[in-house]
């Protein structure tokens, strides 16, 4: 996979020669290159900024900055567009990622369908935004998706695609050591992750769940499951509406029961009878 990031703070994506992302880069498993939006002006001040139009706080990012970037960014595309039909053209766009508050939330699912692409850019805005016209121009040349990783404000997207590069990153074939550990983590099954625990077993008067020294390893899977639905009803019950519960084994409807759902035509409701109280 290649990544572009356009930026005014290119710094800002250093810690992505670090760690897993960093040695995947080493490895080739992924090209990843950061350019300076200021690169991409024309005067002597190098002004990528300006007042709204309509008045407000705050200023706007101008547009042609942006689109000399992107444009620059979308012909450095390996192979050359001339001799490409129009429908394998579309195939072949990147996909334009703008992180923005105002996006579309960035999800596990975003995560795993964005590995899948062979080139992603991301436009790192910061200030009020980016004039809206650059979306529009863009879409002749990418798939624009603004995204967003939460309800919150972030002054610029550097650290939102600090966040998603790596969330992306990380999914690529090869770039963590075992895959297998991709499997039971949080968000992989639409639940949150059962705790874990290591040496020694007992710590500071606490011991580790007495279950998890027993070496059965069919009731240690159960009860890993079951703190699953208990850490999921009481941190992120909104995960828990949207779960399969359809094909769930006996043992594990009565745990979701106890903690005060019902399975309602193969989905989790929340009894209205049951009590604030989760544990
Ligand atoms: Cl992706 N960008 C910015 N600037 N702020 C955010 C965000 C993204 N996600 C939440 N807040």
């Amino acid at each position: 996979m290649r990544i572009d990031v356009v930026s005014i703070f290119p710094e800002y994506l250093a810690p992505l020669e670090l760690s897993l992302i960093g040695k995947a880069r080493q490895d080739g498993l992924l090209e990843l290159n950061v350019h300076d939006l200021r690169d991409f002006t024309t005067d002597r001040h190098r002004t990528v900024d300006d007042t709204p139009y309509g008045g407000g706080a705050g200023m706007v990012m101008k547009p042609e900055p942006w689109a000399q970037a992107l444009a620059a960014v979308a012909a450095a595309r390996p192979e050359a567009a001339s001799a490409e039909t129009e429908a394998s053209e579309a195939a072949a766009r990147p996909v334009l990622i703008v992180p923005s508050p105002a996006g579309e939330r960035f999800t596990q699912a975003t995560a795993h369908e964005l590995a899948e692409e062979d080139r992603l850019v991301f436009a790192c805005g910061r200030y009020e935004g980016i004039d809206e016209r650059v979306m529009e121009w863009a879409a002749g040349h990418f798939t624009v998706r603004p995204m967003s990783l939460g309800d919150y404000v972030l002054n610029g997207g550097e650290v939102a695609v600090l966040a998603m590069v790596e969330a992306i990153g990380r999914l690529l074939p090869g770039v963590v050591g075992n895959p297998e550990s991709l499997v039971e983590e949080s968000h992989s099954d639409g639940l949150l992750e059962y705790p874990v625990y290591t040496k020694p077993s007992s710590w500071r008067d606490r011991e580790v769940p007495a279950v998890l020294l027993s070496g059965n390893h069919g009731k240690i899977a159960q009860w890993r499951r079951h703190q699953q639905y208990r850490r999921t009803a009481e941190r992120r019950p909104d995960l828990l509406t949207e779960f399969d519960a359809a094909k769930l084994p006996r043992a594990d409807r009565t745990a979701f029961s106890d903690l005060g759902y019902d399975v309602v035509d193969g989905h989790l409701r929340r009894r209205p009878d049951a009590g604030a109280e989760q544990s």
